[in-house]
């Protein structure tokens, strides 16, 4: 495989007819970010609710209490997609909506709701991929322990159950996990998303029994659902040392072993890496007979999550690991300081199939946050978002062109949203969103996408 030539695509434009004709286009949303309706039909508190209502957690002191209305305003969001000329749409489910305690029934009301958008999804032509977990969990189950406990994986596996049972004869392709990195790592260690932990041990315990429910859930999902594609989302970036000495190449080996193999490895039956295993010492997961084969559950097609690249340094004593990533540098970043960098997609999916050939592999999101201002004319002009999916998606055609198996991708977001410990400060949507007025208003990028993928 060769090295993708990002030079080469500057001078092509990708259009539609550059892809597959039976590639996915779609936009990418998750439950608390948009629904909003957080007391709505016997919906209880999730983590977000409890973490958002802690003084200093979110930067606005805002919460997923109203967000986008999506709960109420789905078919405008869904006809705004079609509209664009999405043939599918992600979403996810939020667990409390349909589970109010460890032993109960699920919320028919809940059900019925998810029951609804899957319709309207149908009804539009937007191929529907839901994903299982996008960090909601019940408070419940964290007044339990959440994640840490062993006995979440059980409560998820009835979550799963319940939805694939109602959705499995509209619904063929299912995510169990959005970011399993950021349930485990900036939930639990980082403490700066919910459940704001700071452990260690607990971060790594959290992440065991994250992958350990994905791949119970396969064979669940599998047997719900007719013809069923199972996949997992995982926010990946290409790794970059620092300098070339010594040390910064060997912290930028420790990184990747937690970052990237951490995940990668047990989900295709290599076990967690040795080298991070003995490097993580005492903080190691419990792991009981049976787990890594249940985690190496073989899936359909692999998502992936692709912002931006990491640069590391050596920084002995810090974090877990010695590691210090270090900001972005005379390169140019979107509004949240995320270096662009379309070359680091082609590299990041080049490098995923050369270690592991996953088979399918989709980009489940792939994004920009810029300051967006609606100008009085009433548009907003956000030319440098519509360059950033303009560049992505010419990389994404050079990567596909050297063989590597991409089969969609999915902008996010299709709304702004809330952005967790962001608040509403932050805009991702190719839609814009008056949180006032909740007024949608397509932006100059999601009318690039519109015109590319009708190919005007
Ligand atoms: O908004 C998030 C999303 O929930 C998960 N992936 C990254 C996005 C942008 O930060």
């Amino acid at each position: 495989m060769t090295t993708t030539n990002i030079n080469s695509t500057r001078q092509h434009p990708p259009a539609r007819s550059d892809f597959a004709p039976d590639f996915l286009w779609g936009c990418a949303t998750s439950s608390y970010q948009i629904e909003g309706a957080g007391q709505e039909d016997g919906r209880v508190e999730s983590i977000w609710d409890r973490f958002a209502a802690t003084p200093g957690k979110v930067r606005d002191g805002s919460n997923g209490a109203v967000a986008c209305d999506h709960y109420h305003r789905w078919p405008e969001d869904f006809d705004i997609g079609r509209d664009m000329g999405l043939n599918a749409y992600r979403f996810s489910i939020a667990w409390p909506r349909i589970f109010s305690s460890v032993d109960g029934q699920p919320n028919g009301k809940g059900l019925d709701f998810y029951s609804r958008l899957v319709d309207g999804m149908l009804e539009r032509g937007l191929q529907p991929w839901a994903t299982l977990y996008h960090w909601d969990l019940p408070q419940f189950l964290q007044d339990r322990g959440g994640w840490a406990e062993r006995a979440t994986v059980d409560a998820y596996l009835r979550f799963v159950d319940a939805m694939t049972r109602r959705l499995g004869d509209r619904v063929q392709h299912w995510i169990t996990h959005n970011e399993p990195w950021c349930t485990a790592m900036i939930g639990n260690y980082e403490g700066l998303h919910a459940p704001g932990l700071k452990d260690f041990k607990t971060a790594l315990q959290v992440c065991h029994h994250v992958l350990l429910s994905h791949g119970k859930a396969v064979p669940l999902i599998r047997a719900n659902v007719p013809d069923a594609r199972v996949g997992i989302s995982l926010s990946l970036h290409p790794l970059r040392a620092a300098s070339d000495s010594a040390r910064d190449q060997a912290a930028s080996l420790r990184h990747d072993g937690l970052r990237y193999r951490w995940f990668l490895d047990p989900l295709h039956g290599r076990g967690y890496p040795a080298a991070t295993l003995d490097a993580v010492g005492a903080a190691a997961p419990v792991i009981e007979p049976g787990d890594m084969e249940a985690i190496a559950a073989k899936t359909d097609f692999l998502g992936v999550n692709y912002y931006f690249p990491e640069t590391i340094e050596d920084a002995p004593g810090e974090g877990p690991l010695s590691v210090r990533v270090l900001p972005p540098k005379d390169v140019e970043t979107t509004a949240l300081g995320w270096e662009v960098a379309p070359e680091g997609l082609a590299e990041l999916l080049a490098r995923i199939e050369s270690d592991y050939h996953p088979g399918p592999m989709y980009i489940t999101e792939n994004g920009a946050c810029y300051d967006d201002v609606v100008g009085p004319d009433g548009e907003v002009r956000d030319e440098a978002r519509s360059r950033y999916l303009q560049r992505h998606l010419a990389a994404l055609r050079e990567v596909i062109a050297e063989g590597v198996p991409v089969k969609g991708y999915f902008a996010w977001s299709l709304v702004d949203n809330f952005e967790w410990a962001e608040g509403y400060l932050r805009r991702f949507g190719l839609v814009h969103i008056d949180y006032a007025t909740q007024e949608r208003r397509l932006k100059d990028s999601g009318k690039w996408y519109r015109s590319f993928l009708r190919q005007e």
